[in-house]
């Protein structure tokens, strides 16, 4: 009885810690250089730029014929169950950009209205906050390209939390 107790004590506190560790009501994080870049997408490294997290940025440019066809995409994104969710996306932003995004194979839906951050080494960061649907489970996609004739901004990190 007591030994059940300290096991829920411990695991109450482990969760805690992990819960803590990882942001209230975040389910997902991950640097987009770290994500799955197909198509042969550029990655620019942000080179020593302060202002960026992780090891870099990942930028699919969008101005040239083919470009519309890159792909980076975030895979295995586990949801604890069914609903709306909010994305984060961090980005760096030099002048008008617009973004393809899809989840889970669904609708093409284009991201605009970027506000200009410049290069990463010329200032903060900003997040583009957009809602979206997930299912319960580790099997969700997102996926972004550039939309074909338009620059795509400097991707730095993808971040979900839950709505409620
Ligand atoms: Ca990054």
């Amino acid at each position: 009885m007591i030994n059940d107790f300290y096991k829920v004590a411990c695991m109450t506190f482990l969760m805690l810690i992990i819960g803590v560790s990882v942001g209230f009501g975040q389910v997902y994080t991950m640097e987009a250089e770290d994500a799955d870049l197909t198509n042969a997408g550029v990655n620019a490294s942000g080179g020593g730029c302060a202002n960026k997290s992780g090891s870099g940025l990942v930028f699919m440019r969008g101005t040239t014929a083919g470009d519309g066809d890159r792909v980076l995409a975030f895979n295995s994104i586990d949801a604890p169950s069914t609903g709306k969710y909010t994305m984060k996306l961090t980005y760096f932003a030099s002048k008008e950009s617009k973004l393809e995004l899809v989840v889970n194979g669904g609708t093409k839906t284009v991201l605009s209205d970027f506000e200009l951050t410049g290069f990463c080494y010329e200032g903060p960061s900003n997040v583009y906050s957009f809602e979206i649907d997930l299912n319960e489970g580790a099997n969700n996609t997102i996926t972004m390209s550039p939309v074909e004739g338009v620059t795509s901004p400097y991707l730095d990190k993808l971040e979900i939390f839950s709505t409620d």
